[in-house]
């Protein structure tokens, strides 16, 4: 047999485990897995070097204008340029419903502009605020369209879905086949320590890790389970910042509820002491939930390598410094718009904090940032496997160190928390639907060649 292209001699690792052989692709598709397989138009030596599904990044926003206004910096062309650079082959960013709009045209509206401007597979997720009609009959609509997950915030004025509204959401979610994502925190927890904070004056960025404190995370979880079990939805923790979140998965899920949980590189590495700064310069780093300490990361990985976590995304929420700092020195905590750009180095960073210094096996990595993403969001094993059939969405790792500088990246941010940091580890190249998109520096990608992937 002949084959559109083959990758010789790779050390082929997926969720299942390790082989060493030949993957050979007809058609964009995985045609074939073993050793000693026929010639092909193009041909890869893969020899020593891992070959893993390409990553699945179930938590990005892209395009996304935020509940204050601002509009993401990347868009579904410069964010999924970037993952693909770092080795992602699937996006899955949101259709972000605002209060009073239509959920029916925020997700036409995503879906065109995605369609137009993706460079890598997607699916969509759609964030509901709203759940007055006729968001219910909306729904049913959009959803049977293939949407991965609806997304609700248990906090955020502008943002919250409460109580009865809640679990009608999940309820329906439920019905439609598609897990319900939260955004765990509790309301007041966060509200009240805000208003404290800002009643003394006190408005740096230690003000906002104070108010998103970890037991708010704690509470949030808790509520988010409760809720998901008396709706007997499939629930999707987000973000998760602490091991005692974990914990409560862990219990839901012994006693039978459907729930997974989902953390970020930025929980794995970086450190709550970057709010203790000025707010210039602890900008870059403030997101919800916040960076946590030294005992949280501890706790994070030994749960990554007990299976108690589920997915590493990486929530990629790029925010220039602008709109960091609307104001300046003088922005107050409660005005800095929240989160990380993380999409290109999500893989580079686990593999670096999980894999080559930690407890990981390389298999493991693969479950985290390419499985079980898939899985979550319907996708799997299309993608997300180096299973025959699926789709030829491919890495090739490079284990060697190497620096971030923001400036050898390819997303529109201007700046990124990891400047200066050594990691180990990169995508030295990508496969996607068969194309080599990326080959070292050098890259193959333009808007328009994603495609949409729906929830199987
Ligand atoms: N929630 C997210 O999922 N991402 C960024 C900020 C937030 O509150
Ligand atoms: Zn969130
Ligand atoms: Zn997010």
């Amino acid at each position: 047999m002949s084959f559109d292209l083959v990758i010789r001699n790779g050390r082929l690792v997926d969720a299942a485990g390790e082989s060493t052989g030949d993957i050979g692709v007809s058609e964009r598709r995985i045609a074939a897995v073993g050793t000693e397989l026929g010639t092909a138009a193009r041909e890869i030596d893969a020899a020593g070097a891992y070959v893993m599904p390409g990553g699945v990044d179930s938590h990005v926003h892209l395009g996304q204008l935020s509940s204050k206004g601002d509009m993401t910096a990347d868009d579904f062309w410069t964010g999924s340029r970037s993952a693909a650079f770092g080795g992602t082959t699937t996006v899955v960013p949101f259709a972000a419903q605002h209060r009073g709009t239509s959920i029916r045209a925020v997700v036409d509206d995503a879906m065109e502009r995605a369609a137009a401007e993706m460079t890598i597979d997607y699916g969509m997720h759609l964030i509901v605020t709203d759940w007055r009609d006729p968001a219910p009959t909306e729904f049913a609509t959009v959803a049977a369209a293939g949407l991965a997950a609806a997304k609700i915030y248990l906090t955020y004025d502008r943002l919250k879905v409460a109580g009865n509204q809640a679990i009608e959401l999940m309820q329906a979610a439920g019905a439609a086949g598609l897990a319900v994502m939260v955004h765990a925190e509790d309301d007041a927890i966060v509200g009240w320590g805000r208003d404290a904070r800002v009643a003394a004056g006190r408005l740096g960025a230690d003000s906002h890790a104070h108010s998103h404190s970890r037991g708010a995370e704690w509470s949030g979880v808790a509520q988010a389970i409760a809720l998901a079990e008396a709706a007997g939805a499939s629930l999707y923790l987000a973000h998760i910042s602490t091991p005692q979140a974990i914990d409560l998965v862990r219990a839901a899920r012994e006693r039978g509820v459907d729930v997974v949980a989902e953390t970020c590189p930025h929980y794995l590495i970086l450190d709550e002491a970057a709010y203790g700064d000025p707010i210039e310069t602890a900008a870059p780093y403030m997101c919800s939930p916040p960076l946590r300490g030294p005992a949280e990361r501890t706790g994070l990985l030994a749960q990554l390598a007990a299976g108690d976590i589920a997915v590493v995304a990486s929530d990629h929420s790029p925010y220039t410094m602008d709109q960091k700092l609307p104001h300046g020195p003088a922005t107050a905590f409660t005005e800095a718009a929240n989160g990380l750009p993380g999409a290109e180095l999500r893989l580079a960073l686990l593999y670096t904090a999980a894999v080559a210094a930690g407890p990981l096996a390389m298999s493991d990595f693969v479950r985290l940032v390419a499985a079980n993403p898939a899985q979550v969001c319907g996708m799997y094993p299309r993608k997300g496997s180096l299973q025959v059939g699926a789709d030829a969405d491919l890495v090739i790792w490079d284990e060697s160190a190497w620096t971030v500088r923001w400036t050898d990246l390819h997303d529109n941010v201007g700046y990124t928390p990891y400047e200066g940091m050594q990691l180990r580890g990169r995508a030295g190249m990508v496969v996607a639907r068969g194309d080599v998109i990326v080959d070292g520096a050098a890259a193959t990608l333009r808007p328009g060649r994603g495609a949409f992937v729906p929830r199987d």
